[in-house]
């Protein structure tokens, strides 16, 4: 079954006369497309990504790249459901999403595909199997980039790297596969799409992960990081905690969210924090996202769309975010945690305060 569609795919591309991609603007879309780039020789100008902040595919940009191309490859998204794509469309991705186009390679429909896998790893492991992964580290960037670098197909790849690329330098927490993950992931957080399209342009150049690292998308992480400095603080002084849920704001141009929710999580002990930031992304939503330890963070999202205005939620039990036009997300968390929450016995541990 998943050898048989990953045949079909490889033999569906190499036929096409042109190819467009449409990815996710984060290491794992982006280190995808540049595999699929190389491997089925598509040029960098033939992938798009979604506009200043958009999670998934806009329906118009998949119509107008089906006008432009014979096949459109979505890559760590799944498109919505179009006339005509039907035969014309691969689906490259590891969300829990519904299988919109029969050929669609995603863990939650491929019995084969262990759930931890992650895009850029089933795009490696569609070009190793053409015999056409000429730097395999590539698609392990994409995989470390979503805390993904595990599991058998990834292991698989990693196998073709050489091991000094999976062990962090004497001194450092990142191995340089790590690092060159969180340098493409900075330049999105501060540019979006155009980032993006920077960090594409340099992996499709790149001899290795040291030369993503030292490339000039360097210059966004320090941003991020000053960024995420000042906020993580803040929020860690300014959250409001149910029953072990954190919630807290930020205002920053930098798509911080994560990042801070992730901090929440490590520094007030929680198991799940969800961050809401009120600046508005460039393509005019705003967003919150999640993160949390044995905690469907998901489901609270989805629950807390319910209650705001043009909402969209998705993602993982550990990481997950909502998209939304308007609306009070502070009230639409504390009506989720009364939904979700309501029925589990009260530990009065996880209300306790902390005390240093
Ligand atoms: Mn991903």
């Amino acid at each position: 079954m998943l050898h048989a569609l990953v045949r079909k795919v490889s033999r569906v591309l190499d036929a096409a006369e042109n190819v467009g991609i449409v990815a996710d603007i984060d290491a794992d879309g982006i280190s995808g497309a540049a595999t699929l780039c190389e491997a089925f020789r598509v040029e960098e100008g033939d992938v798009r990504f979604p506009p200043g902040g958009f999670y998934g595919v806009p329906e118009e940009l998949l119509r107008e790249m089906l006008e432009s191309y014979d096949v459109v490859v979505a890559v760590d998204v799944t498109p919505p459901r179009v006339a005509g794509g039907r035969d014309r469309v691969i689906v490259i991705d590891h969300h829990p999403s519904p299988a919109r186009y029969p050929m669609t390679i995603n863990p939650h429909h491929v019995r084969a595909l262990p759930k931890n896998t992650s895009a850029s790893a089933l795009t490696g492991m569609i070009a190793h199997r053409a015999g056409r992964l000429r730097r395999p580290w590539l698609p392990l960037i994409g995989a470390a980039g979503d805390g993904l670098d595990r599991g058998p197909v990834y292991e698989t790849l990693a196998r073709l790297v050489d091991p000094e690329l999976l062990t962090p330098p004497p001194g450092r927490k990142l191995n340089p596969i790590q690092d060159a993950a969180a340098t493409v992931n900075a330049a999105r957080r501060v540019e979006y799409h155009k980032g993006a399209e920077r960090a594409l342009e340099v992996l499709l150049l790149a001899d290795s992960p040291h030369e993503v690292a030292e490339s000039h998308l360097a210059r966004y992480r320090g941003k991020v990081r000053a960024e995420r400095g000042t906020w993580s603080e803040r929020a860690s002084r300014t959250v409001h905690v149910v029953l072990g849920v954190g919630y807290a704001e930020v205002h920053s141009e930098v798509d911080i969210e994560g990042l801070v929710a992730q901090d929440l999580l490590r520094r007030k002990g929680l198991r799940c924090a969800v961050v809401y930031n009120s600046v508005r992304k460039p393509c005019g939503l705003l967003k919150v996202s999640g993160r949390a330890r044995g905690f469907p963070v998901n489901e609270l999202l989805t629950e807390m769309a319910r209650w705001l205005d043009g909402a969209r939620a998705g993602g993982h039990p550990g990481a997950a975010a909502l998209h939304f036009r308007s609306g009070d997300p502070k009230e639409a968390f504390n009506r989720a945690t009364d939904e979700l929450l309501s029925g589990e016995p009260i530990d009065p541990e996880s209300t306790a305060p902390r005390r240093r």
